[in-house]
């Protein structure tokens, strides 16, 4: 009896040690819920940490003020929390924060939109789109569709932001602009922030109807803009998709609808399910695999109304043969 009462406590005492030696709080400051892109990966995110036996999940949201997110990771300091998850609204700012949540000693990792001050602080993992590649594939897009309907003269462009300031803008601007060069009969005549909303869309979209003599392509920097515009070029008279090519990014459902509809032309893929990267990471973090500071680019593709469209490192693929697939 004694013996069994031993061994009893015995395997009680080793449950507890394997029970707390997986019980994480993991923390997650979220800029906010601006898109269908967001929302998928905060959903991606938190059922990632939630359904993993142990963890537990803290979320902020911080409402695309970089002072709120700035409060919720001083927040997690204080909490003790052992991770943070951490995407900034913009890319500057960031130094003295992030300092703090080093000599806290948490695991940082840092997910979708970068901040510039990366090689500045230490962090454990770092997940985010090739933002650059993902601008010029918009443009390639555009400029390799435009010909193959053999429209390759005086062809005007607007360029519809995401949020300035964000990783996701500087990158796609900059990929934007530096794909234009190759195409010298693409001319840019409308470049505004969109601040990666389907209102704010729809609003520039209406605006620059009026005040801008021609639009033949419009480049969104994400879906939601796209869609906002595609419902201003209606309210015009016009035909999206058709007097206006439109090229988005993000590739959510709802542009595979539109693709489909054929209101709007191509999306340019950037996923938003980092919930089982961060999963993979923070096991291994925890086995003690360490990874180094190269931010991880998921693999993407193009997604449009023709397919077999050559861009830089991919060929677009018809939406239609793949909508029903689409996890986001
Ligand atoms: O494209 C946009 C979202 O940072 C990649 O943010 C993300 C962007 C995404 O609001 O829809």
């Amino acid at each position: 009896m004694k013996k069994l009462l031993t061994l009893v406590l015995a395997l009680g005492l080793v449950l507890s040690m394997v029970a707390s030696a997986s019980a994480l709080t993991i923390a997650f400051s979220q800029i906010g819920q601006e898109s269908d892109w967001r929302t998928a990966n905060t959903d991606s995110v938190t059922a990632a940490i939630e359904g993993h036996e142990g963890w537990e999940f803290v979320y902020s949201d911080g409402q695309q003020k970089q002072e709120n997110q700035i409060q919720a990771l001083r927040n997690f300091i204080t909490q003790g929390v052992d991770y943070i998850l951490f995407t900034g609204v913009v890319t500057s700012g960031w130094d003295e924060v992030l300092t703090e949540v080093n000599e806290a000693e948490i695991p940082l990792i840092l997910l979708d939109r970068i901040p510039d001050c990366a090689d500045k602080i230490e962090y454990k993992a770092a997940f985010g789109g090739d933002f650059p590649l993902e601008g010029r594939r918009q443009i390639q897009w555009a400029a390799k569709y435009l010909e193959s309907i053999g429209k390759t003269e005086d062809v005007k462009v607007a360029i519809m932001e995401g949020t300035t300031g964000s990783d996701a803008q500087v990158g796609r601007t900059e990929g934007n602009l530096a794909a234009l060069a190759d195409y010298p009969w693409m001319e840019v005549v409308g470049q505004q922030t969109g601040n990666f909303t389907r209102a704010e869309g729809q609003a520039l979209m209406e605006s620059w109807l009026k005040s801008i003599e021609k639009i033949d392509v419009l480049i969104a920097q994400n879906d939601d803009m796209a869609l906002g515009a595609i419902d201003a070029i209606k309210a015009a008279g016009l035909v999206p998709g058709k007097d206006i090519i439109i090229v988005g990014c993000d590739s959510v459902k709802a542009a595979f609808e539109a693709i489909v509809a054929g209101d709007m032309n191509a999306t340019i893929e950037c996923t938003p399910l980092y919930g089982p990267f961060v999963v993979k990471a923070i096991e291994d973090l925890e086995a003690g695999v360490e990874y180094d500071k190269t931010v991880v680019h998921p693999e993407e593709g193009v997604y449009d109304c023709v397919g077999g469209i050559e861009v830089e490192g991919t060929t677009s693929v018809l939406a239609a043969d793949v909508i029903d697939e689409r996890q986001y």
